[in-house]
C-alpha cells in the first residue's frame, strides 16, 4: 500500500545550439553563476527536476525524525536527552525550510505532504533501516549526518535561491548534529568492553547504507547530467561517496572501531581510499518499498498527518476567523 515508486524519467542535457532563445539565456545565466529566483522564467525541466530533488529532501527530513525519535524517551541522561530533541526539532525545521522554498515552485506543501503519504514520492534510503539501540544514535549523527553535510554543503551553491539560501542554515545545523553524534561514539567506543561492542555493531550496520545516500553509481544515475548541467546538482554521486569514504575512514581508526569492508585501504597512488560499493540491489529494493522499515514509516507519518487533522483545521478556522474580523473592523 505505501510502497515507493520507482519514476526515473531523467533525460541527456540539450547542447546550446539545440536550446531556444530562452533556454539559451537561462543556461548562459546559469554557467555565468549567477542565482535563478522564483520570478525568473525557468525551463518546465528545470522547474520539475527541483520540485523532486527538494521535495525528497524536505520528506526526508521529516521521515528522519521517526529512527531517531524513537530514542529521545530512551537517551541515557538527561543532556543527551535534551540534546536529541533539539536535533529532532531541528530535523523537522529543515523539511519545513524546504518545504517553503519547494512552494515557491508553485507546488503546496499539502500537495507534497499527500505525495509523500501515498508513497508517490521518496525520501532517503537510509531511513529505511531501524535503530536497535542507543549507539545508533550516534552512528545516525556520525554516519549519515556526516554524509548529508557532504551532500548538502555544495548544495549552498546550488542554482536555485531559495533552495541554497535553505542551505545554508540547514548546514549549519547538521554541522552540530554529525558533532553531537561523534560525541556519543566516542563515548561508546572508549566506554567499557560492552559499549565499544555495540558501537561496532552500529558501524557495521550503518556503514554501507550510508554509502547508499549519496545515490546510485555514476553510471545508473539518471539525473546526474541534466541536474549538474542545471547546477542544481554540484558534484557526481561517486565523488561525494569517495569523500565522504575519505574523511570517514580515519575518524573510525581513532575511534579504534573497524569499517566492516576489507577492502577498505588507502590508496598512494590516487590518494584517497579504495572501498567496496555498497549492495545496489539492496539499494533499489529499499527506493522501490521494500527495506526492512518502509511500510512502519509511511504509516507513521500517514498516522501523525491523520491525528493532526483536528489541529490543523482548527488553526484554519481561526486563521480565516481572525481574517474575518480584521475585514469587518476596516
Ligand atoms: N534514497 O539520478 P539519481 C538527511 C533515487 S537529508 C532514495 O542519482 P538524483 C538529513 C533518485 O531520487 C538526506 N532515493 O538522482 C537528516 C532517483 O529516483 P527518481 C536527503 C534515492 O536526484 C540526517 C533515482 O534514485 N538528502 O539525511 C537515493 O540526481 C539525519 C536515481 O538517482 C537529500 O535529499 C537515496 N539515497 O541524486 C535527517 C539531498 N539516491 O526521483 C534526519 C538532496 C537516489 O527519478 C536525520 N538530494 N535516489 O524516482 C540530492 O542531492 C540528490 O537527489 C541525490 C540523488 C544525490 C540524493
Amino acid at each position: 500500500m505505501y510502497a515507493q515508486e520507482v519514476k526515473s524519467t531523467g533525460s541527456k542535457p540539450k547542447s546550446l545550439n539545440s536550446m531556444s532563445a530562452k533556454e539559451k539565456a537561462f543556461q548562459e545565466k546559469i554557467d555565468r553563476g549567477q542565482r535563478i529566483e522564483p520570478k525568473d522564467w525557468m525551463p518546465e525541466g528545470y522547474r520539475r527536476t527541483l520540485l523532486r530533488q527538494m521535495g525528497q529532501h524536505a520528506h526526508s527530513e521529516i521521515v528522519g525524525q521517526l529512527p531517531e525519535g524513537n530514542w529521545i524517551s530512551r537517551a541515557p541522561t538527561l543532556e543527551r536527552k535534551t540534546i536529541l530533541l533539539a536535533k529532532v526539532q531541528d530535523e523537522a525545521g529543515h523539511g519545513l525550510y524546504l518545504y517553503s522554498a519547494a512552494e515557491t515552485l508553485g507546488k503546496s506543501r499539502d500537495e507534497m505532504t499527500k505525495e509523500l503519504l501515498s508513497g508517490r514520492a521518496k525520501y532517503s534510503s537510509i531511513f529505511n533501516y531501524p535503530t536497535l539501540n542507543w549507539s545508533d544514535m550516534g552512528a545516525v549523527g556520525w554516519l549519515v549526518d556526516g554524509a548529508a553535510i557532504m551532500n548538502q554543503v555544495p548544495l549552498q551553491r546550488t542554482s536555485y535561491g531559495p533552495y541554497a539560501r535553505a542551505m545554508v542554515r540547514i548546514c549549519k545545523e547538521e554541522s552540530f548534529h554529525q558533532r553531537q553524534g561523534f560525541d556519543i561514539m566516542m563515548k561508546m567506543s572508549f566506554g567499557s568492553k560492552k559499549q565499544k561492542a555495540m558501537a561496532q555493531d552500529s558501524l557495521n550496520r550503518f556503514w554501507y547504507p550510508s554509502l547508499m545516500m549519496f545515490g546510485p553509481s555514476d553510471s545508473e544515475s539518471v539525473h546526474s547530467a541534466q541536474s549538474m548541467a542545471w547546477k542544481i546538482k554540484i558534484n557526481f554521486n561517486d565523488e561525494l561517496r569517495q569523500k565522504f569514504v575519505d574523511q570517514t575512514a580515519p575518524q573510525a581508526e581513532y575511534l579504534g572501531l573497524t569499517i566492516p569492508d576489507e577492502k577498505l585501504k588507502w590508496n598512494e597512488k590516487t590518494e584517497q581510499y579504495d572501498y567496496s560499493e555498497p549492495n545496489w540491489e539492496e539499494f533499489f529494493e529499499v527506493i522501490s518499498g521494500n527495506g526492512p522499515c518502509n511500510t512502519e514509516r509511511l504509516a507513521a507519518r500517514n498516522k501523525a498527518w491523520d491525528d493532526g487533522e483536528w489541529f490543523r483545521d482548527g488553526l484554519l478556522a481561526n486563521s480565516t476567523k481572525n481574517q474575518n474580523s480584521q475585514i469587518a473592523a476596516e
